[in-house]
């Protein structure tokens, strides 16, 4: 196993100041002329060694000489070079037709496309493909003009023309010098919704959104979101676009969401496609949320970029951080940060606790695409978001301004970052940088005492152990609290922002006229787990009137929470206090919809799975079941006022989203409650809605049911959108996330179904990522949900491993299970690990989980 280490880097030995790049392209077979104007950095005898995967050049030539002095040793060409400057010339032949692995040159959908993050440079050419060799690049292409009328690629357009045999040449030049895994280019038939877009100092941009031509009218909201970002970047960081064209282009496949290539950013089309008839409410987010993300990318990304593969997060967390205000100031922060606050819990707190974890700026690696994770993005921006906390924000700007300044056009770390905050909020972060070294989710316990009218809270920290990291130091943890009086609801202290930096400290609070109720981690200020000794009555209380939205819906969940893990065990005596909390909560005429939405929700059973020493999957399904069966059954009333707001034609707005969730949450508690009419409701929304939202809605409250129209709603939503692939997504995921308890054998079912397919990552995700993250459904006690899984994810491999790879965590989790689950999950894992042909992206992540 070959193992990269963050120690273990130098410097480039040679640099590329330039290249040229010629591609005759085909989808069979695409020469690439690769010529590369190198120079010797500092004074050294290592002959130049360029990155490939396999492919045998066709010439190599030296300062336009052919040589045979090569040679090839682990995938890389190695050729002695006598002088301090050269011309090499690299002639190959690639296969896009044949590329399932969709990095490199690939086609989809009879385009052909490129995707390099992290190391598909090397698919294409013959390069030294790692991020601190920055190389301006001039790209000529050359196609069938039927078959590719659009060629784009990386920078400005600089010539086209046509040749005599039907094909046609398009040349494109990039002036800003940036790494290879930014580079891109793009073969299609393709149409464009052009805009313009002046930036703030009057330079005008052409701006494109490429699609298939059907999908011209659905990218209207794209370019809507482009434009605003622009302007938010401008205002927020004071970041300017800096080439004269921008444009995106939407292919049906793509291994991610998105990728920020310089001024041709490429995207998976799920994050770009959007009416109301086939995007939800969430999809439109999340298409500001990535169109944004790779905008911004042009600053925390391609102008300034990674030193090595190790600083992934200082583009990648911080760019998060950004998109994350970017999207909090279009609509409700409060609901926003929640919404990033469940997606942390969901994802990277697991992945924190279990055999996959790794720092925010990790030692090592095997495959790097492996680390393209929740903790490098999300755990990343809360590390940026502690240090705006801390600096406050017209600091925290003066740092971001200095670091872009600093650094622009060179490939920096982690640590030039963090010393740009210390430099300009003149703090010492030292202690802090263990935020960036230690693995783990820190867990922070509070508890409140009272004694001869002195109130003494008492905050200790420890950091779990991780894989490799057996002793952990304590860390800085930014704990914004408040306290409020428990007879008369008043604040009784100004909020404080308590800086948790020793393994246990003791704050006293003199003279408060009442008994305190503790606000703690109030907007979620440290990425932590805090344990209190807060009673349900506080936290009742909290959840009515604390003045912060995120501590109010954390006090809710909390009390949901406890509610759920005592009735997991059999005791519902909790259930009372949620009820009350949840009518309160419903009767507020003062709350947000979009927020009531949020806090009336009930934790995952994952969530709460990860609240237990074993999981039992079905005594947690039947406790979550249980609660929403009483809040359904009780608050009966409530949930039918709130689902009977007047429905109103569609409109794409923060009111109007927020209405929609709330309207389909209380359709969902409706049906948990039993009652007699709900299929009714259900079915009728779903064939009355004007709107995705109220149609998927509708659908996946239908579809976790055993009524009649279940079948019908699932056929009619698949007969009208049978020829539309990101919907026809939706109906796999609906169905793979049924609660129903037949929801293993119908995904069984489902991949034998015409429309799925492995080769597409998102059908594959749809389907069998959907599975996995059904805690009852994929963890059946007979083991068929891990089989199945494995069997999935060993077929994958064979074409996508990075997409395969992605799929297996579920599989690591097998420490949280009985016996009995844990040894079936090992022993899928044990098959995985001894399957034949295995990618080293698979292999890292099922032998680290065995581990
Ligand atoms: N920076 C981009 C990462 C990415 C990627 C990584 C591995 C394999 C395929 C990929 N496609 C895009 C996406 C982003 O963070 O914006
Ligand atoms: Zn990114």
């Amino acid at each position: 196993v070959s193992v990269t280490r963050r120690e273990d880097y130098a410097p480039p030995a040679w640099l590329v100041p330039h290249t040229q790049l010629d591609f005759d392209l085909d989808p069979a077979t695409t020469r690439v002329t690769a010529t590369l104007s190198v120079t010797r950095n500092g004074a050294h005898d290592t002959p130049l060694r360029l990155d490939g995967a396999g492919q045998q050049p066709v010439s190599v030539t030296v300062d336009g000489v052919a040589v045979n002095d090569w040679r090839i040793e682990d995938d890389q060409l190695v050729i002695p070079l006598a002088g301090d400057a050269h011309e090499i010339e690299t002639v190959v032949e690639i296969a896009p037709e044949r590329n399932t692995q969709l990095m490199g040159l690939y086609a989809s959908g009879g385009n052909l496309c490129t995707q390099c993050e992290a190391e598909g440079f090397r698919r294409i050419t013959w390069f030294p493909d790692r991020p601190d060799v920055l190389s301006r690049y001039a790209v000529r292409m050359t196609a069938d003009k039927a078959r590719y009328p659009i060629l784009l690629a990386n920078g400005d357009p600089v010539a086209q023309g046509d040749l005599d045999d039907g094909r046609h040449w398009a040349e494109w030049n990039d002036p800003y010098p940036k790494p290879s895994y930014l580079f891109a280019l793009v073969a299609g038939d393709l149409a464009v919704n052009r805009d313009t877009f002046t930036t703030m100092s009057g330079r005008t941009v052409e701006l494109g959104i490429w699609v298939r031509a059907a999908d011209l009218a659905k990218t209207e909201h794209a370019l809507a979101a482009l434009k605003t970002s622009m302007a938010w970047d401008e205002r927020a960081y004071g970041r300017e676009y800096d080439l004269d064209v921008f444009n995106i282009v939407a292919v049906d496949d793509f291994n991610f969401g998105a990728m920020e290539n310089k001024g041709l950013n490429i995207f998976n089309s799920r994050y770009i496609l959007a009416d109301p008839d086939t995007a939800t409410d969430y999809d439109y987010d999340a298409i500001a949320a990535v169109v944004a993300h790779e905008y911004f990318h042009n600053w925390s990304g391609d102008r300034i970029t990674c030193r090595d593969w190790f600083q992934l997060s200082l583009k990648e967390g911080f760019t998060v951080y950004r998109d994350q205000s970017f999207s909090a100031d279009q609509g409700s922060a409060a609901v926003k940060r929640i919404e990033d606050v469940r997606g942390l819990r969901a994802a990277q707190f697991p992945e924190d606790a279990g055999p996959l974890a790794h720092p925010v700026r990790p030692d090592s690696y095997q495959e790097i695409s492996n680390f393209y994770t929740a903790t490098i993005y999300n755990k990343g921006a809360e590390l940026i978001r502690m240090m705006a906390t801390l600096l406050g924000p017209v600091t925290f700007r003066a740092a971001t301004d200095l670091y872009f300044e600093r650094f622009d056009g060179t490939a920096a770390t982690c640590e030039d970052f963090v010393a740009c905050m210390e430099e300009a909020g003149d703090v010492d972060l030292t202690q802090f940088r263990l935020w960036y070294s230690q693995a783990g989710t820190p867990r922070v316990s509070a508890s409140l005492t009272e004694r001869d009218g002195r109130t003494t809270l008492r905050l200790a920290q420890h950091v779990p152990t991780t894989p490799g990291q057996p002793d952990k130091r304590s860390m800085v943890l930014p704990l914004k609290l408040r306290l409020f009086g428990a007879e008369s609801g008043r604040a009784l202290t100004d909020e404080r922002l308590v800086l948790l930096d020793q393994p246990s400290e003791t704050l006293v609070f003199e003279g408060l006229a009442e008994r305190a109720v503790l606000s703690i981690n109030r907007g979620f200020s440290a990425p932590v787990i805090v344990e209190t000794d807060r009673t349900a009555a506080d936290l009742g209380f909290l959840a009515r009137h604390d003045d912060d939205p995120f501590a109010r819906y954390e006090a809710m969940q909390q009390l949901m929470l406890d509610s759920l893990v005592a009735g997991a065990m059999g005791d519902t005596a909790g259930h009372d206090a949620v009820i009350a909390a949840v009518s309160d909560t419903l009767a507020n005429p003062d709350l947000d919809p979009a927020f009531v939405a949020e806090a009336v929700l009930l934790p995952s059973e994952s969530f709460i799975g990860d609240q237990l020493a074993t999981v039992d999957p079905e005594a947690i399904h039947a406790s979550r079941e249980g609660l929403r069966r009483a809040l359904g059954q009780r608050l009966d009333d409530q949930w039918r006022e709130a689902y009977d707001i007047a429905p109103e034609a569609y409109v794409y707005s923060p009111q109007a989203k927020g209405r929609r969730r709330l309207r389909s949450v209380a359709l969902g508690y409706i049906a948990a409650s039993g009652a007699g009419d709900a299929a009714t409701l259900a079915f009728s929304q779903f064939t009355a809605a004007d709107n995705m939202t109220d149609r998927q809605g509708a659908l996946a409250t239908l579809a976790n049911s055993d009524a009649d129209e279940r079948e019908a709603a699932l056929d009619i939503f698949y007969n009208r959108y049978a020829d539309n692939s990101l919907v026809i997504d939706k109906w796999f995921q609906t169905q793979a996330l049924s609660s129903r308890a037949d929801t293993g054998a119908a995904v069984a079912e489902l991949v034998r179904h015409p429309d799925f397919t492995l080769a597409n990552p998102n059908r594959a995700r749809a389907l069998i990522g959907a599975f996995a993250a059904n805690q009852r459904a994929f963890n059946a006690a007979d083991g068929s949900g891990y089989r199945f899984l494995a069997d999935q994810l060993i077929a994958l491999d064979k074409l996508n491993p990075q997409t395969a790879a992605k799929l297996l965590p579920p599989l690591g989790r097998w420490r949280r299970f009985d016996p009995a689950r844990a040894a079936m999950m090992r022993a899928e894992l044990e098959r995985i690990v001894a399957a034949p042909g295995l990618s080293k992206d698979v292999f890292e992540q099922a032998s680290k989980s065995l581990a």
